[in-house]
């Protein structure tokens, strides 16, 4: 076996090239935490990592935005659905009076019932839902799809627009998604789990199912729906999450 040897002059010459170069990534990455840090926020994020969420985000809309989403057997679904999150969901909600509100245009509103919304085509699902925050669970509900509700109450106008909002009836959450994400055909309306209503404190009367997107999407509790060519306002997208949140 042939071996190499370095002479002394040789190995400290190296080690100071080693040295010179770690320092010099050293004082990159401390400036650049330090630019990052004190750079402008927008929407809640350092602009440079804002700016890299939506390069994220056109990439990955391009790739995967009309897949479907895998789904499993029914047997496989979970009996107790963890809860997560009741940001929106005031005690003081009164079911027996809740109508969902979708406003066609600034001062036209459609109040529908949920016995309207369930004689709609029931569509089921069961998928594996993925919270952000690093817990899934598969899962089995049932609803309209949002194509379908479109179709029905003739909004194929509001649905050309580039984005849907959702709102809690007390104001306090609040979603935008893009349009083609809800025109996807999994994309539910939903007032099923497991094949019975939706318990209250997973959405009832309707939520969201939207298996194209993270948890955070799937807003509980819809009061309003309404539709906008710029970016609705988004709850945890102002806390600095990503808007898009697709999967
Ligand atoms: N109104 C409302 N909807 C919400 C939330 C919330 O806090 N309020 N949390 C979201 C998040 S982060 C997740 S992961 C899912 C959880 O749905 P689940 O409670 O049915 O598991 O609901 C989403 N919808
Ligand atoms: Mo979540």
């Amino acid at each position: 076996m042939k071996t190499t040897t370095i002479s002394n002059s040789k190995f400290r010459r190296k080690s100071i090239v080693a040295f010179l170069v770690f320092l010099g990534c050293f004082v990159l990455a401390f400036f650049s935490w330090g630019k990052l840090n004190s750079a402008k926020p927008k929407d809640g994020t350092p602009a440079p990592l804002r700016a890299a969420l939506e390069t994220n985000e056109s990439i990955f809309y391009g790739l995967f935005g009309n897949r479907l989403t895998q789904t499993y057997p029914a047997s496989m679904a979970a009996k107790k659905v963890r809860v997560n999150g009741n940001i929106g969901m005031n005690k003081d909600f009164e079911p027996e009076n809740w109508k969902l509100q979708v406003i066609r245009k600034p001062g036209d509103t459609l109040f529908i019932s949920l016995e309207e919304i369930r004689s709609l085509p029931k569509t089921e699902i069961i998928f594996d839902f993925k919270c952000i925050e690093g817990w899934d669970q598969i899962s089995h509900w049932g609803g309209v799809r949002f194509s379908d509700f479109i179709k029905k109450y003739g909004l194929d106008e509001q649905a050309a627009k580039q984005f849907t909002g959702f709102v809690t009836p007390d104001g306090g959450y609040y979603v935008g998604i893009d349009n083609k994400s809800m025109m996807h055909p999994q994309t539910l309306l939903c007032y099923e789990l497991n094949d019975k209503p939706l318990p209250m404190n997973q959405g009832y009367p309707l939520r969201l199912i939207i298996p194209v997107k993270y948890g955070v999407k799937h807003i509980k509790r819809i009061g309003s729906i309404y539709f906008s060519n710029i970016r609705p306002p988004d709850y945890w997208h102002e806390r600095g999450y990503d808007y898009y949140c697709g999967l």
